[in-house]
């Protein structure tokens, strides 16, 4: 196999020290403290990776990737930050925490694989770094729209942080990193951008990476400056840093270093990088060592002294091998944690599955429902869910106005809300849900964003991270898909992978459905994709009054809600609503209508054709809205069921693996002997969303419901 063979880099690198530790020009300016501590953190950090890699080859530890020869970077950049700033990196910048304090036995435990609310639990953090730290990003790129989410608040709030952010050489080939470089220029954001570029990327070099000359190139197109710096020289990086900082500070804007190193090591502890590397370079790296560099400096200087330097060196494994041993007394986490920091409240679907891993392990009967009778979980009558609309004054409005009117309410009433998106502004959306918002609460609340999905999302998850309560809006269900990355990796994650220390108070607005004679991807129904994924709440409401209710309480509440409006009828019903914000139970459904013959479950624009059906049926039809689709409303579902025996899921999405799938099978599973005809799905079929003249063959109505009834009811075993 041909090895891939590297070019050294190039002599227009900003550089302070020479490879033997002296000056280049003039003496640099750093004093003795951050000269000792930039030392300290670099030799630590080494003394750590080595440790980590003896427990990884005795199995303590799983896959670690390490930062040996490449401490310069993390370390020069992160001192630059003050108490206060924000730091975004990646599992390649483990130093960045050690500069700043953080726990040597937390990361420790983290590696030894235990669940971070144990880790909370069993080493609680006492003071945290003054410096915030995001949690480590695996996905790569993903961070870099969220450290820009993160700057665009202080942009947007005159606020004083800085953010700073890593990215690998390689991960700048993804589009997540174009997007949050875009953003951060955009809104001149006080966000540093740090390419670590190590030259390999796993197996590939750079010249599969990229045509382009240079990385730091990539941020011209975002017109943000960029400057290439020496990543073997601490001080180089370290003053460059400090540069692009006070000048973020200052409301310079967003600034970009590339920091050029080597790996000199294996990508992790997985990879053998003499597979595909031909290693004749390592010689001369290996002489570059960041810290040789920085010690002979000191020495030179008479900063330390060779004494101090074994001192050093003594103190750094005196901490890792103390880190070590409270790590392994750390006990191994509880399984019932894999639960922990999804979504808040008690649902049916958490409560029956802790209940069911616990009972599994003791051999239990798996079709019982764990949760208990639907009684004893709650005793209140089907009606009584869903709260109820207030009374008072209140205008016949049609639903698109009800959602404005909701974010009008919620501007109004707490100014960390923020609205996010493409058109949002002064158009005031290209379905007018936000018209007249723009005008009355400016462009820094109401916020036009670049055309990009995924930027729009990312961004507002750092805004969230910061404490925002952050209002994005998708245009059309069906232009979803490139925001997939950053709401699985970070929306959806957030909270569960930061052991609970980040909510993302987030809802995204997605107009959905067809039946509106549109064109391609502008009638899509994904609901089964958001559902299907943990850590997201799904609200989907079926009339302007219930907009109104249920919008205010999803940006009211700490978790991500998708919040799906059936375009379809935005314009197409009126219903009384009252003026005054109000609020509506989330995780409750409403019974529609009562009966006792057959129950249909619906959601969204189907509820009107459900009871259309109803209307149209000789027999007694129970219709329940289920409004939260995720955590689906079980105990009210198989209430439902068990009491008539009958049930049609009524749902405009393509019926393979939907949620319409998912009620039958949780149906079968808990009220199958209650049940006296098989469950029937009245659903869109397993085609992509036809053209307007043929939507309607697609589209479920009230004739098809009625029939899918019928078929229900008139069935014999
Ligand atoms: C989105 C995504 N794709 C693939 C991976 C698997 N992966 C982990 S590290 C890596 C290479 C990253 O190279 P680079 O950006 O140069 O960073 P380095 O590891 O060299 O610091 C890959 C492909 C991942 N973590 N995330
Ligand atoms: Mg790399």
């Amino acid at each position: 196999m041909a090895k891939w063979t590297e070019t050294k880099p190039g002599e227009d690198l900003y550089r302070v020290l020479a490879p033997d530790g002296s000056p280049v020009d003039d003496q640099p300016d750093v004093d003795d403290e951050t000269l000792r501590r930039l030392y300290e953190t670099m030799r630590l950090s080494r003394v750590y990776d080595e440790k980590m890699l003896r427990l990884q080859r005795r199995g303590e530890i799983s896959i670690l990737s390490r930062s040996v020869g490449e401490e310069a970077i993390p370390v020069g950049s992160v001192a630059a930050l003050q108490a206060g700033d924000w730091c975004f990196p990646t599992y390649r910048q483990t130093p960045t925490k050690l500069y700043w304090g953080g726990s040597l036995a937390r990361a420790v435990a983290g590696l030894m694989g235990a669940e971070p609310e144990t880790v909370d639990e069993h080493l609680p953090v006492e003071d945290g770094p003054p410096v915030n730290f995001s949690p480590v990003y695996i996905p790569l790129a993903s961070n870099v729209p969220n450290a820009a989410g993160s700057a665009m608040t202080d942009a947007l709030d005159d606020g004083d942080a800085v953010t700073l952010s890593y990215i690998g050489d390689g991960s700048t080939s993804e589009g997540d990193f174009y997007e949050g470089l875009n953003f951060a220029g955009v809104f001149d954001a006080p966000a540093v951008t740090v390419v670590h570029n190590n030259q390999w990327a796993i197996s590939v070099p750079r010249h599969r990476q990229t045509a382009a000359d240079t990385y730091a190139q990539k941020a011209e197109a975002a017109g943000i400056p960029h400057r290439r710096v020496d990543g073997n020289d601490v001080l180089a990086v370290h003053e460059a840093a400090r540069e692009a900082v006070e000048r973020a500070r200052d409301g310079g804007g967003p600034m970009l270093l590339e920091c050029v190193t080597y790996r000199v090591d294996d990508h992790n502890t997985a990879d053998d990088a003499g597979a595909y590397r031909d290693d004749s370079q390592l010689e001369y790296w290996r002489d570059r060592d960041p810290i040789d560099r920085l010690e002979a400096y000191l020495l030179a200087e008479g900063v330390l002294d060779e004494a101090a330097v074994e001192a050093v060196e003594a103190d750094a494994t005196e901490r890792v091998e103390a880190a070590v041993e409270r790590a392994r007394e750390v006990p191994t986490s509880d399984p019932q944690r894999i639960f922990d920091n999804h979504l808040r409240g008690d649902s049916w679907t958490e409560r029956h599955q802790r209940a069911e891993l616990r009972a599994e392990r003791h051999g239990d009967n798996p079709f019982v429902d764990y949760t208990g009778s639907w009684a004893a979980a709650d005793d209140r009558p089907l009606a009584a869910l869903g709260g109820s609309v207030p009374d008072g004054d209140a205008t016949e409005v049609n639903l698109v106005t009800a959602v404005r009117d909701a974010l009008d309410g919620e501007l109004a009433r707490d100014d960390s809300v923020r609205l996010l998106g493409y058109d949002v502004g002064p158009i005031g959306g290209v379905f007018r849900a936000t018209e007249g918002l723009y005008e009355e609460y400016g462009g820094d609340r109401v916020v036009d964003t670049p055309l990009s999905e995924n930027g729009i999302l990312g961004a507002a998850v750092g805004m969230a991270m910061r404490g925002e309560r952050v209002v994005p809006e998708i245009q059309f269900m069906g232009f979803f898909y490139p925001a997939f990355g950053q709401f699985m990796y970070s929306l959806a994650k957030m909270r569960e992978r930061s052991g609970g220390a980040f909510d993302l108070p987030l809802t995204v607005r997605v107009p959905y459905g067809g039946g509106i004679k549109s064109s391609e991807y502008h009638s899509e129904s994904t609901e089964s994709l958001f559902v299907h994924t943990p850590g997201v709440r799904v609200v989907c409401p079926s009339s302007p009054a219930q907009a109104k209710g249920l919008l205010a309480a999803s940006i009211r509440h700490d978790d991500p809600v998708m919040f799906l409006e059936p375009k379809a009828k935005y314009r197409t019903q009126t219903e009384t609503v009252p003026d005054d914000p109000y609020t509506l139970p989330l995780d409750e459904p409403r019974l529609v209508r009562e009966g006792s013959d057959v129950t249909v479950l619906t959601w969204g624009a189907m509820v009107e054709e459900a009871v259309a059906a109803a209307d149209g049926v000789a027999a007694d039809v129970e219709v329940l809205d289920l409004r939260t689709l995720s955590p689906l409303p079980v105990e009210a579902v198989l209430a439902s069921v068990k009491k008539t025996g009958r049930c049609v899921v009524l749902h405009e999405a393509r019926r393979r693996v939907g949620v319409g799938a998912e009620l039958s099978a949780l149906v079968n599973e808990y009220a199958v002997d209650h049940l006296e005809a098989p469950i029937k799905r009245v659903t869109g079929y397993d085609v992509h969303f036809p053209g307007h003249q043929t939507e309607d063959a697609y589209l479920p109505d009230a004739d098809r419901a009625r029939a899918g009834i019928e078929a229900v009811l008139s069935y014999e075993y």
